[in-house]
């Protein structure tokens, strides 16, 4: 969808720019509303989606105390904290968001510059690289006290509860296109029994809770123009306690594929082991340390259930009527949930390769 949101003059104004800054939407997110302003210096201003995030100063509490404990440790690895991680820009009078008049908030980060990011994986090193960047980002938040952390969406993982929106969806069948995702729902509906896998062995106390990313899709590393490495992961909203299965199944699901999430074509949409194992390379030489054996053999099963529980998340926003996603075109959201169908269906096949790459 085009940007339809605006960035007004008082709402530069707040933040200290100036009326004439230079402009332009970024796109890639499904979510908020971002766009570059170039006033002696870059910054990304973004309006937090308020449909989304009912809580947005939790989020910018959460950011604030994470990226504060992440400029610490980058410096003591002697690395430079404003490419590293991300700085919050304040209003004129310090307060980390800036409300609209229609009760919009909007906030502003710093732009690290010569830096890219990519939908799609253009060769395996770029896995291996946004594989240690998460990594590397788990581990340097294991001893973060996580009890300080808002949650910023409720069961953001909780996939058993992600079926029950579906239900819910199924349901009430907002917006009519009930009758045209029977085959979708068959799928789901044969995979239900098993998507509590991981909340079962959580509640069970069987895996620990960390501190997770929750939004691992490749397109949230920046990566150094210059270097080609990893260096800034991006997008803060979804940091809560979670599984290390999340993080890394996220990003296995967005990064180990050869095709965009949104690629209608699914003769070109396949996971690929070769790119599971670069990016589970990366991964694991940052944070496989740290990680338990039951942590490591539930990562496929990360794999799965995070593809799983998008795809019946994009279904159910497909039923609802586009409210959550995003979407540039009517069919979008189901598009996406065949995409990341196909995607499960596909590692199902290929889960034995994955166990024993892992090993
Ligand atoms: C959303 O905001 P964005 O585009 O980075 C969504 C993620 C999904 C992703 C799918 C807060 O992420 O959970 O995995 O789309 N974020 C939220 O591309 O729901
Ligand atoms: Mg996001």
């Amino acid at each position: 969808m085009e940007h339809t949101i605006r960035v007004t003059p008082a709402t530069l104004a707040a933040f200290g720019f100036s009326e004439t800054s230079a402009l332009s939407p970024l796109s890639g997110g499904h979510i908020n509303d971002t766009f570059l302003v170039e006033d002696q210096g870059k910054f990304v201003l973004q309006r937090i989606n308020p449909f989304v995030f009912p809580h947005p100063e939790e989020i910018m509490e959460n950011i604030a105390g994470v990226t504060a404990f992440l400029r610490e440790k980058i410096l003591a690895r002697g690395g430079d904290p404003d490419r590293e991680t991300l700085s919050i820009r304040p209003t004129l009078s310090g307060e980390a968001l800036y409300w609209d008049r229609e009760g919009g908030p909007w906030r502003c980060m710093s732009y690290v510059e010569d830096t890219v990011s990519y939908e799609v994986a253009q060769n395996n090193e770029m896995l291996r690289e946004a594989g240690r960047a998460f990594g590397e980002f788990q581990n340097l938040l294991a001893d973060y006290p996580a009890h300080t952390l808002f949650e910023t969406i409720r069961d953001f993982h909780n996939t058993p509860e992600r079926f029950r929106q579906l239900r819910e969806a199924v349901a009430q069948n907002k917006a009519g296109r009930l009758s045209q995702v029977g085959a979708e729902l068959d799928f789901a509906a044969q995979r239900e029994q098993d998507c509590a896998l991981l909340m079962d062995l959580l509640r069970e106390g069987k895996l620990p809770l960390r501190v997770t990313h929750n939004d691992t899709k490749l397109s949230n590393v920046l990566f150094e123009k210059a270097t080609g490495k990893a260096l800034c992961v991006i997008d803060l909203d979804t940091v809560m306690p979670g599984l290390a299965a999340f993080d890394f199944g996220d990003s296995i699901r967005a990064g180990a594929v050869t095709a965009a999430e949104d690629e209608a074509d699914l003769s070109k949409v396949h996971f690929d082991v070769d790119r599971f194992a670069a990016y589970t390379e990366g991964f694991l030489s940052a944070a496989g340390t740290s990680l338990a054996p039951l942590e490591l053999q539930t990562l496929p099963d990360g794999a799965r259930l995070m593809t799983f529980e998008v795809g019946i998340r994009f279904l159910a926003d497909y039923l609802n009527g586009d409210v959550y996603f995003r979407t540039a075109y009517p069919e979008h959201n189901l598009v996406r949930a065949r995409n990341q169908f196909q995607l499960v269906r596909e590692m199902e096949q290929k889960r034995p390769q994955m166990e024993q790459l892992l090993r």
